[in-house]
């Protein structure tokens, strides 16, 4: 099972590259490591195994945070009573809405240690266009949280992470017209 000592951290050159294209059909090995990301994303919402194997807690995360820059990334969380559960491959944003939106409590992310305040403005809505684990295509659209989750992921896959966004001369500076999500 993954734990802490396998994230890659952002002290680390390669969290900055921008990953492969993964080849499809996918292969067996593909499909393993978006199920280890899986377990990982399970096992750190499960309050006695994070506890046990001190995981943080994680509803997202990026192939590169494991050392595999590969264009793959699993999301799991319930978000609004909607389970929101998906294994990505080659995702893409396709497009966005004008308007922006942002986490009131700003972002984290495993790979950073540290605390960075501030409003990481995002698009409010956002369609993926990815693959699936069998390599079927897929065409998601997204709002709200899900799509600031979906948003920090791919980051991941152009080695952007949540920082890069937040204004250096005022962190909590946004736009009138930004959604602020609580
Ligand atoms: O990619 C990652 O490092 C996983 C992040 C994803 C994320 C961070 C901020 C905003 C949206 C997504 C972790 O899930 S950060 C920890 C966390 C845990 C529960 C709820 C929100 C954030
Ligand atoms: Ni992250």
């Amino acid at each position: 099972m993954l734990t802490m000592k396998d994230i890659v951290r952002d002290n680390e050159a390669s969290l900055r590259e921008k990953s492969k294209p993964v080849e499809l059909p996918p292969s067996k090995e593909t499909k393993d490591t978006l199920n280890k990301m899986l377990e990982f994303l399970l096992n750190s919402q499960d309050d006695d195994i994070a506890e046990k194997y001190n995981l943080r807690p994680g509803v997202g995360i990026a192939a590169p945070q494991i050392g595999i820059n590969e264009q793959l990334t699993v999301v799991h969380f319930d978000y609004d009573d909607k389970l929101y559960s998906y294994k990505l491959i080659n995702p893409k944003i396709i497009s966005h809405s004008v308007e922006l939106a942002y986490l009131a409590g700003g972002e984290g992310c495993l790979s950073v240690d540290d605390d960075y305040e501030g409003y990481v403005l995002r698009y409010a809505r956002i369609t993926i266009k990815a693959f699936d684990e069998n390599g079927e295509p897929l065409k998601l659209r997204f709002r709200g949280y899900p799509a600031i989750v979906l948003q920090h992921e791919i980051d991941h896959l152009n080695g952007i992470l949540f920082y890069d966004h937040i204004n250096k001369e005022n962190p909590f500076a946004a736009p009138e017209s930004a959604k602020e999500i609580n």
